[in-house]
């Protein structure tokens, strides 16, 4: 649920990075991170994390204002995976704009990736969002490894419902990019409806999302 101010002309928009332990969340932001210009670009947070768990979250927030002088921050976060931290889950995950769900390719860790995203569905229920309705893409990540689930499988599953989905390695920097413009289109799309930002703020959807996707 988008926070706007009008009368403070800012807006606050929140996408996750959702996922079962070690599939990449954090790799993906850091990858982000790295990739992206620094203009509009803030830092990267990384919250407690110990032994590559992260155990609260991490924050990487964009900047933009519109032609219109209307402040856009963009904070992407990751949750902590582990089943044990379901409340902080629980907790980034509300007024959650958008939603990539960043699944593990190692075919070790099919049953990891369907729990994690039946708890994503739970979730968001009871934060009140719904994920039939929710901007989401699905990323299959670390491709870049041996024994990962097989492509076809991923197509038979994934097609039918509609979420695009990604294969990517967070490592590697492949298709991390291409994903998260794909979220960000999808989130201003759904905001841009309620709000006529493109009408009232002169800020397209592709100037949107090339804003946030310019390489560094
Ligand atoms: N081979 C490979 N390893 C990855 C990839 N993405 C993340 N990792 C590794 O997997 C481990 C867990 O990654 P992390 O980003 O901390 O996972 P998180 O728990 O989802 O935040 C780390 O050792 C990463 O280096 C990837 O695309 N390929
Ligand atoms: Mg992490």
């Amino acid at each position: 649920m988008i926070e706007f101010d009008e009368q403070k002309k800012r807006l606050v928009l929140k996408l996750v990075y959702y996922g079962p332990a070690l599939s990449g969340k954090t790799t993906n932001l850091l990858c982000l991170h790295d990739l992206l210009t620094k203009e509009g670009r803030g830092d990267l947070m990384m919250l407690d994390t110990k032994d590559d768990r992260t155990i609260y979250f991490d924050l990487l927030p964009f900047f933009l204002k519109t032609p219109s002088g209307l402040k856009i921050k963009v904070k992407v976060y990751t949750v902590p995976g582990q089943v044990r931290h379901d409340a902080t889950r629980k907790a980034v995950l509300q007024r959650a704009d958008g939603v990539a769900f960043i699944a593990d390719s190692q075919a070790t860790e099919a049953r990891n990736n369907s729990t994690s995203f039946d708890n994503l569905e739970t979730n968001l229920s009871l934060v009140g969002l719904n994920i039939e309705r929710i901007p989401l893409v699905v990323q299959y990540n670390k491709r870049d490894l041996d024994d990962i689930i097989d492509e076809a499988n991923i197509r038979r599953v994934w097609d039918p419902t509609g979420i695009p989905v990604y294969l990517t390695s967070a490592l590697k920097g492949w298709g991390v990019l291409e994903s998260f413009a794909d979220l960000a289109r999808q989130t201003y799309h759904s905001i841009d409806k309620r709000y006529d930002l493109a009408g009232r703020h002169g800020l397209s959807s592709s100037e949107f999302v090339s804003r946030l996707t310019t390489r560094s």
